[in-house]
């Protein structure tokens, strides 16, 4: 953050990482379930700055249109928050439709078919060009450094770029970037590649997401791409195209030692759930999202129990499915779908007094999920394609034990790094089966041996090494920018 000490910073996301509710006693703050807050967050509270958001879970706008512009977080208020109402036609289009009914089904390759509509797409473009003159409204100079958040602003980088040709614009893809072949499915994709070219800065979690963009833009437009420097130039403005493995905020030693101990997380969760004393604790916390490999779980747990039957009475999953775009009828038949083979599994193996799969589909408050993942035996996270994956990491993060099995999707970016979690293929029932009954027999030496390693790992690569990497890159990019302009 050093280089850029005196530059204004200006965050842009979809998602406020505050929200601001009526309650029966006044307004309530409350910090919702991302992957993308988690990570932005600290670097926002260590520069200040400005975050721009759509007042999007805020839903009582009359309550809170005092809060339009507030400083956050609650009693802390290192930076501000800004917010953007948009109309329920706007939301429509932009985020359900054209980013979430196209765009994310289109890059995750989780077998789901786009959905492209005119409409949406006018929608899209309205609402990333009424960001944009956000961004212009906000920025105090002309060159402020402003970090475009994920797949709801494709084009939100040329649109700033045309108004702040001087403004350093970080763009940050969170999700995964997919062949040239599936991307070109989308009838805008030039003008997306073209939008996000208005970047100065385009990261992804990997190196394999970067060179699918690249291919990409080769086939698509008239570029030059430089393999060697990882940058394209495009009608005469150039772009870094580079990997940020986005991670987690590592927790302070004063936070662990306040945590409740391993064995009452385990007790407070079996007493909770009404769960066997004597049992091996498999525990999943995801969006409940079809790209998370949520269904395929559940078929491996169901094959465990068919083949290891000793574990029947005695092996139960717990998954955590926060809902999540349930407005969306893909969404709402998966999400039926998924209780469908849970109680199937459960009717099929259940007796008085065990369920094998307890289907949690509310959201948790963060100790709560802190206190699963602190009582289980196996962390699991088997998507089908995933930018990165938080979910893994926080795992890890939150046994201090040094106990605990990962079972990981190979499709997930976190699999590059995690390299000692049991990597699996979701797609291969039997695998993914057999992954869960060496983790529930792991010995305990072992278990100790790949989590010190994996906790290593994601301690080194926190959250504050992406933010300062990519800020780096920017600070050097801003000084040769600066020293260009001179000669
Ligand atoms: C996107 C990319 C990439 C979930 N349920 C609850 C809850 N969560 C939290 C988890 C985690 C976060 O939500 C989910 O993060 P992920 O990384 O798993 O996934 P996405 O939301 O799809 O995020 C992803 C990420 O962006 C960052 O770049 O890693 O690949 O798809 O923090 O713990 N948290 C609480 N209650 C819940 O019920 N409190």
């Amino acid at each position: 953050q050093t280089q850029l000490r005196g530059d204004q910073v200006i965050v842009v996301s979809n998602r406020e990482p505050y929200i601001h509710e009526q309650g029966p006693e006044g307004i309530v703050v409350r910090r919702p379930a991302s992957g993308l807050v988690t990570a932005v967050e600290p670097v926002m509270r260590a520069c200040s700055g400005t975050w721009i958001a759509h007042g999007s879970g805020s839903a009582d706008r009359e309550a809170v249109d005092r809060h339009d512009r507030v400083a956050v977080p609650p009693g802390v208020e290192d930076y501000q928050l800004r917010r953007i109402w948009l109309t329920p036609e706007e939301e429509q289009g932009y985020y359900y439709g054209f980013a979430n009914e196209g765009l994310w089904p289109l890059c995750h390759v989780a077998h789901v078919r786009p959905v492209f509509r005119e409409s949406d797409w006018e929608a899209y473009q309205r609402v990333n060009q009424r960001f944009a003159d956000a961004v212009v409204a906000e920025a105090r100079s002309e060159d402020p450094v402003v970090l475009v958040q994920d797949y709801h602003f494709a084009l939100l980088p040329a649109m700033i770029r045309a108004q702040l040709p001087q403004a350093t614009v970080l763009t940050f893809w969170h999700i995964p970037w997919p062949n040239p072949e599936s991307f070109g499915i989308c009838p805008w994709h030039k003008e997306i590649l073209q939008g996000l070219l208005g970047s100065t800065i385009l990261g992804f979690h990997t190196r394999f997401h970067c060179r699918n963009f690249m291919e990409t833009v080769d086939r698509s437009l008239e570029a030059r791409i430089e393999a060697e420097y990882s940058t394209i130039r495009f009608q005469d403005k150039e772009t870094l195209v580079e990997s940020y493995p986005i991670s987690i905020e590592w927790p302070e030693p004063a936070t662990v030692a306040a945590w409740p101990s391993v064995a009452q997380c385990r007790q407070q969760v079996i007493d909770r759930l009404g769960l066997p004393q004597d049992l091996c604790l498999a525990v999943g916390v995801d969006r409940f999202d079809y790209t998370k490999g949520i269904l395929e779980r559940l078929n491996a747990v169901e094959r465990l129990l068919e083949k290891a039957p000793e574990w029947i009475g005695r092996f139960v999953f717990v998954q955590v499915a926060a809902p999540t775009r349930a407005s969306l009828d893909e969404y709402r038949s998966f999400q039926e779908h998924v209780e469908r083979v849970a109680e199937r599994i459960n009717t099929r193996f259940g007796r008085p007094g065990y369920r094998p799969v307890h289907l949690l589909a509310q959201h948790h408050e963060p100790d709560a999920v802190n206190e699963l993942f602190r009582a289980a035996d196996i962390g699991v996270v088997t998507s089908l394609h995933d930018g990165m994956n938080l979910v893994c990491k926080e795992f890890v993060a939150a046994r201090d034990d040094q106990q605990g099995v990962l079972v990981l999707s190979r499709f997930a970016g976190a699999a590059r790094e995690m390299t000692e979690a049991l990597i699996v293929n979701p797609y291969h029932v039997e695998e993914t089966a057999d992954a869960l009954l060496r983790a529930a027999t792991m010995p305990p030496a072992e278990q100790r041996e790949r989590m010190v390693s994996l906790r290593s790992t994601v301690r080194e690569f926190n959250v504050f090494r992406w933010a300062a990497r990519m800020l780096a890159d920017a600070g050097r990019w801003r000084l040769r920018a600066r020293v260009e302009a001179r000669v």
